[in-house]
């Protein structure tokens, strides 16, 4: 059966600054958090850093040659805050400000949209330094001024903005109790608490964020929060084990205190009641803030969980994977496409949000790629496993829900955090020797499925 997308369909791709510029001291950038965790031993797999990744900063019209090449006509890319206001604050860098100005418009006159994050991750050394980045509610405003800073300055070309992407992963993944913690800032605190409270200054940044945002657009703009909520599927498409993949929808991963009050304006009370004494401290007027109106959620969606129907005080059980499961090149990367098609479900059904446009803004996976003795690189395990996550999206499509757009993770291999240069997410290989960028098989596979509308 032919699968095809209606024509506004957006198809892109996806990158982040600090995984893919480098030029770390180049043009007056100031250091960020992620600069000095992965300069730390131990913290990185193979002690690798950001600091040349891929090189687009210096290598970036090839890049964008390469993004006209695939056909994309949307690409989503994040901004570096420190390179942009080297202390977190105050005026912004003239050369950081040059770099961005010359990328969009090369975007821009290579017929592609821009669709800007603000920040994914790489905040500013100097932050964390005067008051620990996200322990802090001084963070909120900090991030709003950057935003209102940005805006204006970018706004003139620049339409569809993003706040922050993956808040569980730079808050509740940055800081830990009892344990070190695997991404910047790489703070111990100490208690669950305390965790929580960084998530939700994160969220209040995003309201504030918001607000500047709209403030300071010189046009009419699109605003989004990007999410990597985790989607709980059914483990039979049945009401019984539906309503019982609600309910754990509350209660699994960070959902209930994360998607819940930016989309409805309340934690959710399933979590609350979990946490008890250990939910963040929530001042008047806090929810207000973070439930900001937006034009659309970005979902970033790579994996998902099973749930069913269970005699248990929750009335759910979450089931754990066989050993044996499916899984890609990531410890958490298990095959389950489903969770796409149930994730933007749950928006409308669990969180009554039909009213909003969704579009992914991350979908994709590391392979253990290997160049062919004629250059080439075979990915048919990435091509299978986006193939089964496009199909759930042209469900959604297909059923109704308002799916807007898809953008792969990621035009190119990139610093993969925590497991550095070690994992390729990538539909281009970077042999990072040589910087030579090799478009793997994905990505000619995917350019056909851009230029048709269809799964191919
Ligand atoms: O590489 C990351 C990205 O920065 C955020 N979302 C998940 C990707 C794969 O782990």
């Amino acid at each position: 059966m032919t699968l095809q997308f209606p024509p506004g369909f957006q198809w892109g791709t996806a990158t982040a600054a600090y995984q893919i510029e480098g030029a770390a001291q180049v043009g007056g950038r100031g250091a960020s958090v992620w600069d000095t965790f992965s300069a730390q031993p131990g913290r990185i797999l193979n002690g690798d850093t950001g600091a040349i990744a891929c090189d687009h900063y210096h290598r970036y019209a090839a890049d964008l040659d390469l993004l006209q090449a695939l056909g994309v006509k949307h690409y989503r890319l994040s901004l570096a805050w420190p390179r942009l206001l080297p202390t977190g604050r105050g005026p912004l860098n003239q050369a950081g400000l040059d770099f961005y100005q010359r990328l969009i418009d090369g975007l821009l006159a290579r017929g592609i949209t821009p669709h800007v994050t603000l920040f994914h991750w790489d905040s500013p050394q100097a932050l964390e330094d005067c008051y620990g980045s996200w322990r802090s509610r001084e963070m909120a405003q900090d991030f709003a001024d950057y935003a209102t800073a940005v805006v204006k300055a970018l706004g003139d070309r620049v339409t569809h903005w993003m706040t922050l992407n993956e808040i569980f992963c730079f808050t509740h993944m940055g800081y830990g109790v009892n344990q070190v913690p695997v991404h910047a800032p790489g703070t111990r605190v100490a208690s669950l608490k305390d965790v929580w409270q960084t998530s939700h200054h994160a969220l209040l940044a995003h309201g504030l964020g918001c607000q500047a945002i709209r403030a300071a657009s010189p046009q009419p703009c699109q605003i989004a929060l990007v999410d990597n909520f985790l989607a709980t599927v059914p483990l039979t498409a049945t009401p019984d084990h539906i309503a019982a993949a609600q309910k754990a929808f509350h209660t699994v991963g960070t959902n209930g205190g994360i998607i819940f009050p930016a989309l409805t304006g309340e934690y959710s009370p399933a979590l609350l009641a979990q946490l008890g004494d250990q939910a963040p401290d929530i001042q008047p007027g806090d929810l207000e803030t973070i439930h900001q109106p937006l034009e659309a959620l970005g979902f970033n969606v790579y994996s998902g969980v099973y749930v069913r129907a269970a005699d248990t005080v929750v009335g759910y059980e979450v089931l754990p994977l066989p050993v044996g499961y499916p899984r890609l090149h990531m410890p958490w990367l298990h095959l389950v496409p489903e969770s796409l098609y149930w994730g933007i479900r749950h928006i409308s059904m669990t969180l009554q949000r039909p009213d909003l446009p969704v579009f992914i803004s991350e979908n994709g996976c590391a392979a253990q790629d290997e160049v062919t003795a004629e250059g080439e690189i075979l990915d048919l395990d990435r091509i299978h496993y986006l193939r089964q996550y496009l199909q759930a999206a042209h469900r959604a499509v297909a059923e109704g829900y308002p799916l807007t757009g898809y953008f792969l993770w990621s035009l190119m291999d990139n610093f993969e955090w925590a497991y550095g240069y070690d994992r390729r997410f990538g539909i281009t290989y970077i042999d990072y020797a040589t910087q030579q960028r090799i478009p793997k098989a994905s990505f000619h596979w995917y350019k056909q499925c851009i230029a048709a509308g269809q799964i191919l």
